[in-house]
């Protein structure tokens, strides 16, 4: 992908994450009459570390176009391993992509999920992972209900790649931005009277000044997921919203923390109320 590209692809993908998150829709047209302008700090893409879809070759496109890799991020609970990008467009976008690391599934008793997910990427054709926008394309492969159920019990995160494939899980409102709800407290509570349910995971605000990045979220969308033997209703796509502080060097911090991201991951979790 080169770099006049680039602006179409998060065009599209900011369509495409519209159908995974309608609630998105309705939010940012409720900022929208006092926010003219909503900026996106970042956006989240997910995979598996397997070597046709790993995060290099997720970020691939997007380093063609100027993106840079930059902090890590190591989540070993979850499995799960991710690396944020920036461009030197500072307008753009960051790109959070994350991957499960399949081998950290050390039980025998995982042997089966290793093997699950082994042969979902294996259904990728050859020509698909050639597309430019292939890590914006969606599932690949035909899936079971019960091979989701049997992925959700190990990982939640694994179950949701598997049911939606490569597409982005989350866009996010830089809250430094607002003219109006810029303070997340302000915000947080604004949306609870709109009825959007937020994720709680270890509290509403995740962060603050300390970790100079404070983050909230909604809980995700359901969405309608088509399985080779019937149809589900699954948490799709969140709403995140960021607010960045400035470091001592008075800049303002551009990476992520690993303990607040940990429970973002959450919003996406198939055990909240109401699914
Ligand atoms: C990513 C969760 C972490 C952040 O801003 O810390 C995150 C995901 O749900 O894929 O986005
Ligand atoms: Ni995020």
């Amino acid at each position: 992908m080169n770099r006049e590209q680039l602006r179409p692809a998060l065009e599209a993908m900011w369509q495409d994450f519209l159908s995974l998150s309608p609630q998105t829709r309705r939010i940012h047209d409720l900022l929208e009459t006092d926010n003219p302008r909503i900026l996106n700090d970042h956006i989240a893409l997910r995979t598996f570390d397997l070597p046709r879809v790993n995060i290099d070759r997720i970020s691939q496109p997007f380093v063609e176009a100027g993106y840079s890799a930059c902090g890590e991020y190591h989540f070993p609970v979850k499995m799960l391993f991710a690396r944020h990008y920036e461009h030197p467009d500072e307008d753009l976008p960051k790109l959070f992509i994350s991957e499960f690391r399949v081998d950290e599934l050390i039980d025998e008793a995982d042997d089966e999920v290793r093997n699950i997910i082994h042969q979902l990427v294996s259904q990728i054709s050859d020509s698909d992972l050639e597309r430019d926008d292939f890590s914006y394309s969606g599932r690949h492969w035909k899936i079971d209900y019960g091979t989701y159920q049997q992925l959700q019990r190990v990982s939640e995160y694994a179950a949701w790649v598997a049911a939606f494939g490569f597409r982005p899980n989350h866009f996010t409102v830089l809250l430094n931005a607002l003219q109006s709800h810029g303070s997340i407290d302000d915000l947080n509570d604004f949306l609870l009277q709109h009825g959007f349910r937020l994720n709680a995971a270890g509290g509403l605000v995740k962060g603050g000044p300390d970790e100079y990045l404070e983050q909230s979220s909604t809980l995700a969308d359901p969405v309608e997921v088509i399985f080779s033997d019937r149809v589900a209703i699954l948490p799709g796509g969140y709403y995140e919203f960021a607010r960045r502080y400035p470091q001592p060097d008075g800049r303002l911090y551009q990476g992520f923390f690993a303990a607040s991201a940990d429970r973002i991951f959450e919003s996406t979790d198939n055990r909240q109320p109401g699914f």
